[in-house]
């Protein structure tokens, strides 16, 4: 039997941390779609953030993306956030977007280009700095798209030295988070192709390194709950980017796509004592929103994690260890699928209410009004998004 009074505690514990650049406008290579209202400020996409945590109570954090969010007085922004309600997340380092980086960043056969893009990732450890961020998230766009056309080798040398100087920058309550992505928008060799790499090159860096999985940046098929447990019994996970794709990195919302997925996961995380604040795994969201509306999308996001979350709370340990161990397979596989077939939507609207919150957080956005009073206000100037 499972204490449903523990799994309420351990859900008022969940904190999952947003992507700016999920408030922004975006897209795909054909076509971006405006949406009235969108920020056109590093400040109003926090602003949009927070009524994500206003209405959920478990979105504590902004993740941000330099240059895309770039101010001239970051702990002025980080002070923002916290008027916000909300506090500023992982730094997302972009070296992707800049002419130079056409044939990589950090490993580029140029040597100007490298220390270019090492100058911009030690930029965003000064962002952390400023903001009181501890995590750099690194993603590299580098790779190769013909046979040849680079030394694959000598690419992971240059790789290898760029992480090692950034984890020498780093202060000692700061981690770098890699990021490994199959390809995309390199189409022969990627430099961070998998989990395997990421996890080679974050063994050698020593503590402060980690691998960060993000749920679209697989081959079909791929099984992430595998990665997760290996990752965390190895304690090398460092977080999560969500979101959800039917074909490659749709980055569509978070268990649409398949919430069986996701409990898997999220049951991964449990077991392994990824759900304990301790092991600081960093929960995130990295999705655009192209054609649904941006906010509700999120808030829809976080409802979508919470409850894969519960279910994976709601799984009877011992029940499973005991089939487990008696070799019982479709009792122990029924343990599991009892808990993923629970509903757990009363639940956590229950939770909800005892914390003083609308019990439907979708509902609840809707009728505040928010979205037509940004439509109202936000008018003229840039709108920030995807390359701003
Ligand atoms: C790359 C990625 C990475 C970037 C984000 C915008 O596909 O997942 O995390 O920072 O998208
Ligand atoms: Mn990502
Ligand atoms: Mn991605």
């Amino acid at each position: 039997m499972t204490d449903l009074s523990a799994v309420k505690a351990a859900l008022r514990g969940q904190s999952i941390e947003l992507p700016s650049w999920a408030f922004a406008n975006s897209g795909t290579r054909f076509k971006v779609f405006g949406q009235p209202g969108v920020p056109r400020t590093p400040q109003e996409k926090i602003a949009d953030a927070a009524q994500v945590h206003r209405y959920t109570g478990i979105a504590p954090s902004v993740a941000l993306h330099i240059p895309w969010d770039t101010v001239d007085d970051y702990a002025e922004l980080a002070a923002y956030a916290r008027e916000q309600g909300v506090r500023v997340g992982t730094v997302n380092a972009n070296v992707f977007q800049d002419d130079d980086f056409k044939l990589g960043s950090v490993t580029n056969p140029d040597p100007g280009v490298r220390a270019k893009a090492l100058d911009h990732l030690f930029a965003c450890i000064g962002v952390m700095d400023a903001t009181g961020s501890a995590d750099l998230k690194l993603w590299f766009a580098d790779g190769t798209n013909y046979p040849g056309q680079d030394d694959v080798r000598a690419r992971q040398d240059r790789l290898a030295e760029a992480l090692e100087a950034v984890r020498d920058r780093l202060g000692p309550d700061q981690r770098m988070l890699l990021e490994y992505k199959l390809f995309e928008p390199a189409f022969y060799t990627t430099d961070v192709p998998d989990w395997g790499t990421a996890y080679a090159h974050c063994l050698k860096l020593g503590d402060q390194a980690q691998v960060v999985v993000d749920t679209g940046h697989h081959a079909p098929g791929t099984n992430i709950e595998f990665i997760v447990a290996f990752l965390l019994r190895e304690h090398k996970l460092g977080g999560f980017d969500f979101n959800s794709r039917f074909y490659a990195d749709d980055d569509l919302m978070v268990g649409a796509a398949d919430p069986f997925q996701l409990f898997r996961i999220m049951y991964e995380v449990v077991r392994g004592g990824g759900y304990d604040p301790a092991e600081g795994i960093a929960f995130m969201l990295d999705q655009c929103h192209n054609i649904e509306a941006k906010i509700p999308a999120q808030i829809r996001s976080v409802l979508n994690v919470q409850e894969a979350t519960a279910k994976a709370l709601l799984v009877d340990a011992g029940a499973l260890d005991a089939a487990q161990r008696s070799g019982d397979v479709l009792g122990a596989n029924a343990v599991l699928m009892d808990a993923y077939n629970t509903d757990v939507r009363p639940l956590l609207a229950e939770l909800r209410e005892e914390d003083g919150r609308d019990p439907d957080p979708m509902a609840a956005f809707a009728r505040s009004g928010y979205l037509e009073a940004i439509a109202a206000e936000r008018v003229g100037g840039r709108q920030a998004g995807w390359g701003a």
